[in-house]
Order: structure tokens, then C-alpha cells, then sequence
């Protein structure tokens, strides 16, 4: 690992709270060989379609239209990646489970994720994101397990709580925590209309980033 890596982590641990100097889009892709090449920490953002993923990203990274929020669902088909203060990729993952999709589409999208996911070296964590109105689907558990098998750190949140009052907040997050089998302590609660949660989710991203990888360690 060179000294200009760790130069550069001091450097965006020193500007915690977040401060964002840079966000810029970088390619989209469907296979490995379109992948942009790099060593940075990457992290990648899955959830169904609609469940505010894309808003999510861009109260990460407080612009208003990095990534386009889309008012018609499952029309994101690629995988986008986005490099942030020179520091970090963050890749905006296809979103699943929208019923509309036809079934040859949906035939392409998990092959395409899978070798996205136990393919990239440099990814760090997958940030899954839930509707804290709905009910995880079986997709969300399946993709949990999933990355929990290719021991793929994830970090869960529940998105959209502006939406419910604090009584029914807990409600749907002790029915989310007990349907994936995740401790409720483990989640983070977000809304990118409040912005909660934001510097939450920083942390965690900042900590999974400087963390040495397993075969680094060893
Ligand atoms: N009230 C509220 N609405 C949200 C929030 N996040 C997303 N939305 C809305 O939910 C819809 C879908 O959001 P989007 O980010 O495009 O979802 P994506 O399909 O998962 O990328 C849009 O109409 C957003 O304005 C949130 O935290 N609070
Ligand atoms: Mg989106």
C-alpha cells in the first residue's frame, strides 16, 4: 500500500463531518471489462426499485441530482459508478424486485450483480437499503444472506422515516429487524428529506474504508 493512500485516508478522516469537495459521475456498466480500473474504497448501494436509493446517495453526497431519482422504477439497468472526493467509488446498483420488469430482464440482472459483487476487489461494503414502510421482500433477505456467504460486509438501513412517527418508526423496524434476522441495533435510520442519518452512515462508511482488508492483514 503506498504513502499517498494513507495520505489520503488522514485526509478525509481529519474532515469528518462529511465535507464533500468532489462527486462526479464516472461510467456506467454491465461488464467487468467496463468496470473503471483504481484501488479506491468502493461501496456499493442495493435496494428495491423506488426505495430511494438514488436520493439516499445524493444526500451522501449533498448534491441534488448526481445520481437522477427516477419516478419511473426499474428503469436503471446499469451499474453506475461515482467517485467522490478523489477518496471513494460508490457504485448505484440496478434495483430489484419491480414487477414490471419482464422476467428476461430479471434473468439478466442477477448474474450481472453477482459478478459485480464477488467479483470486485476493492469493494468494501454493500449499503442495503430498505422502505421503512414496507416489508423486506424475499429479495432483500436473499441478497443479506447472500453477501453474508461471500462474507461481503453489509451495512443495513431503512430509509423514508420522515414518512412514519416515532411509534410507528420502531414498529416497522423491530418487523424489518426480525424478517432478516438483523439485531435493530445494527440498522441506520435515514431520511433524505431530513437528512438523518447522514453523518451516521459517513461514520460507518469511513470506518469499513480505513478497516485493512482480510488478505492485507494477513
Ligand atoms: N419523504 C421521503 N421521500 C423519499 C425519500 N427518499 C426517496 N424519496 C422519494 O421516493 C421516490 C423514489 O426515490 P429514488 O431515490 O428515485 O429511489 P430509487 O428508485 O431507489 O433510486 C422519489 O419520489 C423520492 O423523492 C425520503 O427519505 N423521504
Ligand atoms: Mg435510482
Amino acid at each position: 500500500m503506498s504513502i499517498g493512500y494513507f495520505h489520503g485516508l488522514a485526509l478525509f478522516i481529519l474532515e469528518y463531518p462529511m465535507l464533500i469537495k468532489s462527486a462526479e459521475f464516472i461510467t456506467s456498466a454491465v461488464r467487468p471489462q467496463q468496470y473503471p480500473v483504481g484501488n479506491l474504497p468502493e461501496f456499493a448501494f442495493a435496494g428495491r426499485s423506488n426505495v430511494g436509493k438514488s436520493s439516499l446517495i445524493n444526500t451522501l453526497v449533498s448534491r441534488k441530482k448526481l445520481v437522477l431519482t427516477s419516478s419511473t422504477p426499474g428503469k436503471t439497468r446499469l451499474i453506475n459508478f461515482f467517485r467522490v472526493n478523489d477518496a471513494f467509488m460508490f457504485v448505484d446498483l440496478p434495483g430489484y424486485g419491480y414487477a414490471r420488469v419482464a422476467e428476461i430482464e430479471r434473468r439478466k440482472w442477477r448474474p450481472m450483480i453477482e459478478q459485480y459483487l464477488s467479483g470486485r476487489e476493492n469493494l468494501r461494503a454493500v449499503i442495503v437499503i430498505l422502505d421503512i414502510r414496507r416489508t423486506p421482500s424475499a429479495e432483500d433477505l436473499q441478497l443479506l444472506d447472500w453477501l453474508g456467504q461471500h462474507e461481503i460486509a453489509s451495512v443495513p438501513v431503512i430509509t423514508k422515516v420522515d414518512k412514519l412517527s416515532k411509534t410507528a418508526q420502531s414498529r416497522q423496524l423491530k418487523i424489518a429487524a426480525d424478517t432478516l434476522r438483523v439485531n435493530p441495533n445494527d440498522w441506520v435510520l435515514f431520511s433524505s428529506k431530513s437528512r438523518l442519518g447522514r453523518d451516521t452512515l459517513w461514520k460507518m462508511i469511513l470506518d469499513l474504508a480505513i478497516a485493512p482488508l482480510e488478505d492485507e492483514r494477513a
